[in-house]
């Protein structure tokens, strides 16, 4: 049903393909539309349900993250980051368009997260939709997912500690996750400032125990499973939790993460329980 709800939003959100520039608006849906897991999207809504917000208002912050989650694929597959040509089961943007347009896609899709925050209304308070758009900001920059993505960059080839590691997972994958949520949640106004920092945790644990078992699939799982090239990490000598701690301690720390995830909900109501399904759905998940 969100699912379903995150697919048209996107839809209707992007610019028609009979609008002029007709191809990069084409290139924006091509990389956005028909794909995907809807994760963040899906976190986005389970928050707001928790929160009691309008499904109308979460569908728009919804789409918002997942627009600046596509534009971080779009730029990770060109040449010049992770050079791939397949993504959610289809040729990468930049291979079925070209790598120009893939730059204009990604930048135009971040531009259209932004506006989508400042043009429809998600809270009744100003200041807080305020804050919305700075948590997005924050989340998808240098200090967030840009800033996690450099250092993955820096650090392929290198040995990292677990620390290490962890830093860079909490800003690359963890921050736009984290966004998902607390977007999602201040949506709606029934969460007090304690319950919102206990959300921040689970989306904290939730965000690291994603990323190790994004890098156990990497190792394990085949390419037509992925929609997306497998083994890359080990052929491209990238630090992982694979590499670090090997599949079973991996595989136990990702169960560990989720069960801390679980317990920052603790107090919460039966209004919770589609993010605990989504803690199930993001430690079991297969691609
Ligand atoms: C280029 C600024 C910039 C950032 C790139 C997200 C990212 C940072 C790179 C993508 C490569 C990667 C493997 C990142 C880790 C996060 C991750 C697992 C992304 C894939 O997310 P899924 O599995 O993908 O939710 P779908 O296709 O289901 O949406």
């Amino acid at each position: 049903m969100h699912q379903a709800r995150a697919e048209s939003t996107l839809g209707n959100v992007l610019p028609s393909a009979d609008i002029a520039p007709q191809r990069l608006h084409e290139a924006m849906r091509y990389a956005v539309l028909g794909g995907g897991k809807r994760v963040r999207p899906l976190l986005a809504f389970a928050a707001g349900e928790a929160a009691r917000a309008d499904v109308e208002r979460v569908a728009i912050a919804a789409a918002a993250v997942e627009l600046i989650h596509v534009y971080s694929l779009v730029h990770d597959d060109l040449p010049c980051m992770d050079n791939d040509v397949l993504r959610r089961g289809k040729p990468t943007c930049h291979v079925e368009y070209d790598e120009a347009t893939a730059l204009l896609v990604g930048d135009s899709l971040q531009s259209l997260a932004f506006q989508l925050l400042a043009e429809y209304r998600l809270s009744d308070d100003p200041a807080r939709q305020l804050e919305m758009l700075k948590l997005l900001a924050t989340a998808s920059g240098s200090r967030g997912m840009s800033g996690g993505q450099a250092v993955d960059l820096e650090s392929t080839g290198k040995a990292l500690t677990l620390p290490e590691l962890e830093f860079m997972h909490i800003h690359k994958t963890g921050a736009l996750i984290r966004a998902a949520v607390l977007l999602g949640a201040h949506c709606g106004n029934s969460l007090d400032t304690k319950q919102m920092g206990r959300l921040d945790h689970f989306a904290k644990y939730i965000g690291l125990a994603f990323q190790v078992v994004d890098d156990v699939l990497d190792a394990e799982a085949s390419t037509a499973t992925l929609g997306k090239t497998a083994g890359k990490d080990a052929d491209k000598n990238k630090p992982t939790y694979v590499s670090l701690l090997g599949v079973v301690a991996a595989r136990e720390l990702a169960k560990q993460l989720k069960s801390n995830a679980l317990e920052a909900l603790n107090g919460f109501d039966e209004n919770s329980k589609r993010l605990r399904q989504l803690a199930d759905f993001i430690i079991l998940r297969q691609f």
